[in-house]
């Protein structure tokens, strides 16, 4: 039997550009095939690597990761394997959160977590009996399955970064996120231990083979924890840090700023081999974040809690959103100063995007300011939604201008002079996102034009809608890039 798990490519700008030593292998599908009976072949296709799809290459059944933004392409593969007679599994989270729409385009949809149903659906399957839906009763626990089948990443060219979780879902509920509802409030760990055996099974068995992080003189191997939080829960941080660091690795992860302002935690970050950690500040608008339930984060702690993260030495890759409803223009330079002025070597901005599923969804869906439901766009970095406190032609401007004000070789220069001489990781990563943010005004106008065409933007829906029109102007241009 013979098994194809696909990652489809999407016209995305952020996916197209991304260079491929910033992409990461999709994880989901080498856990998958991991789950999968030994008696299949597998192959996993990555679109994003340019791997060409064979659609008339013999093949049993066919597995789709489906996020949000991919889902089009997802749907578009689906079809032609479905078209020649071969049977088509969906799962992800925009599965699990649209089955309704997802299930037009499939034999079989995979709602939440695989690792409970994936076992039953592969039986199934050989047995000529496979069913519509799989769900699982319970969320799973954590762990309980084989390593990742990394042996079957065909490119070489990827981030040399090895993704393991150590834990899954979130205690908060931030109205814009998935996490929650897809994982649950339930924070799941793994036991400490089966995370050191697998980081020990990759060190032993790939590590050889993968290049050195880009600007790193050291070679080490990188473990990227895909955890959606990864300290809220004491004890077993401090546990899982203290097993890392004889395994002389380095780390990154994602964490809530609140988890860090401690610095006992930092110094155990620090000497068990953590170099970055990515923070969803997402404003520095105290107002904007209590508008969607992201109590957990306070603006006034903001500034020193990344002083005590850079005083030990760990980088900062710091996500920002704009287009929350108590945004105002003065936002972004506002943004733009507490960036530099705080040396976040790794910004990253995003345009709010309401995924479908969510409570920030739902709000702008019963106000009637969706105005674009082509998913492709949602890649946190087009806009789909009408504005309410400034116009959505403010709000493109300003994010413009943030990618010209905080990518800049001056501004790089600021926010990276304390890491010492030498370009390093952030370095290529901010030129990479200068790059980007040059491109982003004609993509925009071609994708606008290109949607309005399909009628994807929908008709009857203003292309501006303002409240309370700020006065505040931007100054955008004249900041002299010329970085290279
Ligand atoms: C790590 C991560 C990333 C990494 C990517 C890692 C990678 N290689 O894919 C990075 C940082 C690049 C990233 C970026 C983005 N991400 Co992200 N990311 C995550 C995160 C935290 C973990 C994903 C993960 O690998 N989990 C571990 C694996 C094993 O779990 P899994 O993918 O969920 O797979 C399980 C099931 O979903 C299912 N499954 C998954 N695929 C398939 C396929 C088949 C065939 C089957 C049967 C089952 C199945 O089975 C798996 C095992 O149970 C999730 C949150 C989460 N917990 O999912 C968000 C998440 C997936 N990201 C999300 C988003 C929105 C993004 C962005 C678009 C924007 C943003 N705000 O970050 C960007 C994209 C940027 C860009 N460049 O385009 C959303 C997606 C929502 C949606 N409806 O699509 C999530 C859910 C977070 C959220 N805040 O809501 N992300
Ligand atoms: S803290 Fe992060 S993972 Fe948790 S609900 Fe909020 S955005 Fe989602």
């Amino acid at each position: 039997m013979r098994l194809n798990l696909i990652w489809p490519q999407t016209e995305s700008l952020v996916w197209k550009m991304q260079p491929k030593s910033l992409t990461t292998y999709p994880v989901s599908l080498t856990l998958l095939a991991a789950l999968t009976p030994p008696n299949w072949e597998i192959e996993i296709i990555d679109e994003r690597m340019e791997e060409v799809i064979n659609y008339d290459e013999k093949v049993d059944l066919v597995g789709i990761a489906v996020r949000t933004l991919i889902a089009p392409r997802a749907y578009e593969i689906a079809a032609e394997y479905r078209k020649r007679g071969v049977k088509v599994v969906l799962g992800g989270p925009h599965v699990s959160v649209l089955p309704s729409e997802a299930m037009r385009h499939a034999d079989a949809l995979v709602l939440g977590e695989a690792e409970p149903v994936w076992g039953q659906l592969i039986k199934d399957f050989e047995a000529g009996q496979l069913k519509k839906y799989y769900k699982a009763e319970t969320l799973p626990v954590l762990g309980n399955h084989p390593v990742p089948r990394y042996d079957l990443i065909k490119s070489h060219n990827y981030s040399p970064m090895i993704q393991i979780e150590s834990s899954r879902g979130c205690p908060h509920s931030c109205a814009y996120c998935s996490v929650p509802d897809l994982y649950g409030k339930s924070y799941r760990e793994r036991a400490v231990n089966q995370i050191v055996e697998e980081i020990q099974y990759f060190k032993e068995t790939i590590f050889d083979q993968i290049p050195a992080m880009p600007g790193q003189e050291k070679h080490k191997l990188h473990i990227a924890f895909v955890d959606d939080n990864i300290w809220p829960r004491r004890k077993h941080t401090r546990e899982l840090l203290e097993a890392l660091i004889p395994l002389d690795i380095e780390w990154s992860a994602q964490s809530s700023i609140i988890a860090l302002r401690d610095p006992e935690f930092l110094d155990l970050a620090k000497a068990s081999g953590c170099q970055l950690m990515g923070i969803g500040m997402e404003s520095i608008n105290q107002e904007s974040l209590l508008g969607v339930n992201k109590k957990v984060n306070q603006v006034d702690q903001f500034s020193e809690t990344l002083e005590m993260i850079h005083k030990v030495g760990i980088g900062v890759q710091g996500y920002f959103m704009f287009g929350f409803d108590q945004d105002k223009t003065d936002g972004f330079e506002k943004t733009a100063q507490f960036v530099i002025e705080n040396k976040i070597e790794m910004p990253v901005f995003f345009i709010c995007t309401p995924y479908p599923g969510t409570s920030f969804y739902n709000h702008l869906n019963s106000q009637g300011r969706i105005f674009n439901r082509n998913w492709t766009r949602y890649d946190a970095h087009n806009l789909v939604i009408n504005m309410v406190s400034m116009s959505n032609e403010e709000l493109k401007e300003g994010f413009l201008y943030m990618h010209e004000r905080v990518y800049n070789k001056e501004s790089i220069q600021k926010r990276l002079a304390h890491r010492g001489p030498g370009p390093d990781f952030f370095f290529f990563a901010n030129l990479h996102l200068n790059e980007f943010g040059k491109q982003l005004r004609p993509y925009w106008d071609g994708v606008e034009e290109k949607d309005r065409q399909a009628a994807s933007i929908l008709p009857d829906s203003p292309k501006t809608f303002t409240v309370n029109k700020p006065t505040a102007t931007l100054t955008p241009g004249s900041l002299g890039l010329g970085i290279g």
